[in-house]
């Protein structure tokens, strides 16, 4: 609650209560699986944009190939969406299908 002190001038200070940090809230950036996206341009995908590692990129994309979708990341959401348009605009130049979504993780209590 807001406290308001008043001194003998009249001057009244308004104390606000402390906000909690909270941390922001994060986004899985999801891949969806396409049959005319090379599994190449995927692995190329993942591994210069969501930084995955040579053998977690093609991991990850097989398991969007066999599974129909999978994460390719976690981040804020101002970075997921970034990083989707980005990825978006490199499959359009290729003429790739490939498409992407995110979705809020669901909220940690503590
Ligand atoms: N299914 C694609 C193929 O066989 C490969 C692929 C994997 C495409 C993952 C999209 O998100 C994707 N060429």
């Amino acid at each position: 609650m807001t406290e308001r002190f008043e001194n003998d001038a009249g001057t009244i200070t308004q104390v606000k209560p402390e906000k909690k940090l909270k941390r922001p809230r994060l986004y899985r950036v999801l891949l969806h699986n396409d049959d005319y996206t090379t599994r190449e341009f995927v692995v190329q995908v993942l591994h210069n944009v969501f930084h995955r590692g040579e053998q977690d990129a093609i991991r990850v994309m097989l398991h969007v190939h066999n599974n129909g979708v999978g994460v390719a990341g976690v981040f804020t959401r101002e970075v997921a969406e970034t990083k989707i348009q980005r990825v978006e605009r490199m499959a359009r130049e290729q003429e790739f299908p490939l498409r992407l979504t995110m979705e809020p993780e669901e909220e940690e209590d503590e």
